[in-house]
């Protein structure tokens, strides 16, 4: 059976709603951030960076969340698998655009508006990291202003991917006025039956 290492409230997220919309069985290997949870041999085996999450699928292990993520649209038939080069193609550069171009500045964001103690919080990073995504967001606009979602469409693990990463925006009650499109899509992609049931799970615990 398939497993993944991490846990909901972690990168691990965007892996388990990954699975919940393949819908095929994997197990959950709890795992926090702390050194004593990812520092051990075992652990160190599969992934040597010391991070989660880790997808183990046989002989298989994989790490990187939107590898793991792009590897599970590939290896499954269904509405997740990606019907041509075309649509893999896509779900690439989006998902290496969401890493490089925005995942920092909204991780960021979130720490300074919510994550941290309040003391440590600083407006500034808040405001600059606002300012610097302005460009980005847009650019995420204007493309599903074209079409309704990122490669086509229907939802794939182009826009599962991206918007893994953007639900730290809401979390974290960033302003997206400015990007009705972007609003409409990332609402529609959070409303998915797979992601609540696993929103709801998380929030049980
Ligand atoms: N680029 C990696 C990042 C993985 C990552 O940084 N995971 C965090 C949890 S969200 C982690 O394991 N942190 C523990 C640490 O850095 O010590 C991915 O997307 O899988």
């Amino acid at each position: 059976m398939l497993q993944l290492y991490g846990n909901p409230r972690s990168r691990a997220m965007r892996c388990l709603w990954m699975l919940e919309e393949v819908g095929r069985p994997y197990q959950l290997v709890e795992k926090t951030t702390h050194a004593d949870d990812l520092q051990t041999a075992e652990y160190l085996r599969l992934n040597p960076n010391a991070r989660i999450p880790t997808l183990v699928d046989g002989d298989l292990v994989l790490w990187e969340s939107m590898a793991i993520n792009l590897y599970l649209a590939q290896r499954y038939d269904g509405p997740m698998h990606c019907a041509g080069p075309e649509v893999l193609g896509l779900a690439a550069q989006w998902s290496f655009w969401a890493v490089l171009e925005i995942e920092h500045l909204l991780l960021n964001f979130l720490e300074h508006r919510a994550l941290l103690a309040e003391f440590a919080r600083d407006p500034s990073v808040t405001e600059r990291n606002e300012l610097l995504l302005k460009k980005p967001l847009g650019v995420l606009n204007d493309a599903l202003a074209v079409r309704g979602y990122l490669a086509g469409n229907s939802f794939t693990v182009a826009d599962l991917n991206v918007a893994g990463i953007l639900m730290w925006g809401k979390m974290a009650r960033m302003d997206l006025s400015a990007y009705p499109e972007l609003t409409r899509w990332l609402d529609a992609c959070l409303a998915r039956p797979a992601y609540v049931r696993l929103r709801d799970q998380a929030r049980r615990k």
